[in-house]
């Protein structure tokens, strides 16, 4: 009896801490999306980045797929209050996109996915192995309900900020709203700080 109730109070000083604030932990994984899921065969698609000043650089998926991956074990925390602890990633880091670019980086960053979605963020908040583009889920392939082939991940910022089925990367000299900004949620998304509207 003491044994287990020790490992219950253990399991709960482990995971102390662990939720932000206004959010509860489901061990279900939520599919959340503004628009249908879309179909995207591999041979079609493409990743462009595109600078501020219109020029673009556009990966094929065997590009993609060349460059180094890597693992990311982290939490992630959706606006509507979900949260899920210790899911399992593989992607390519936003660091390894940056330095396949052949011009400068701007300021800010608008992702665009195939059906119209749309986020904002700092460059800031993906870079330094923050931001990824991850095409693995729990070492399967990330179905298309969650994003597949591929999406942003952006998992220190709430959800809606990991874009789902990413097309085109583009960068801005400004901030400008995406999809859900543009209706009221936050700029930055920060779940810690609860930056759910502004
Ligand atoms: N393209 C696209 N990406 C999207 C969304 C969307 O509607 N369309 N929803 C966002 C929101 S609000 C959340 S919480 C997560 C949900 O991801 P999931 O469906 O894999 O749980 O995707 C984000 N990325
Ligand atoms: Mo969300």
């Amino acid at each position: 009896m003491a044994i287990v109730n020790r490992g219950f109070v253990g399991r709960r000083d482990r995971d102390a801490g662990r939720l932000p604030p206004g959010q509860y932990r489901t061990f279900d994984f939520p599919v959340l999306s503004a628009e249908p899921t879309p179909t995207i065969a591999l041979e079609a698609w493409r990743l462009t980045v595109q600078s501020s000043d219109h020029r673009a650089h556009t990966l094929s998926w065997s590009d993609f797929q060349a460059l180094p991956h890597a693992d990311v074990v982290t939490d992630i925390h959706c606006v509507t209050r979900w949260s899920k602890f210790e899911t399992r990633w593989r992607g390519v880091s936003f660091d390894t996109i940056l330095g396949e670019l052949p011009w400068p980086a701007d300021t800010y960053v608008m992702a665009h996915c195939q059906g119209g979605y749309t986020t904002n963020l700092a460059l800031d908040e993906l870079t330094d192995g923050r931001g990824w583009i991850v095409d693995t889920y729990d070492g399967e392939p990330l179905a298309v309900e969650h994003g597949g082939p591929a999406r942003l991940f952006v998992p220190h910022l709430y959800f809606w900020k990991s874009a789902k089925w990413i097309r085109r990367l583009r960068f801005m000299s400004e901030d400008a709203p995406g999809f859900w900004e543009s209706h009221g949620y936050h700029m930055h998304g920060d779940p810690w700080t609860e930056e759910r509207y502004s």
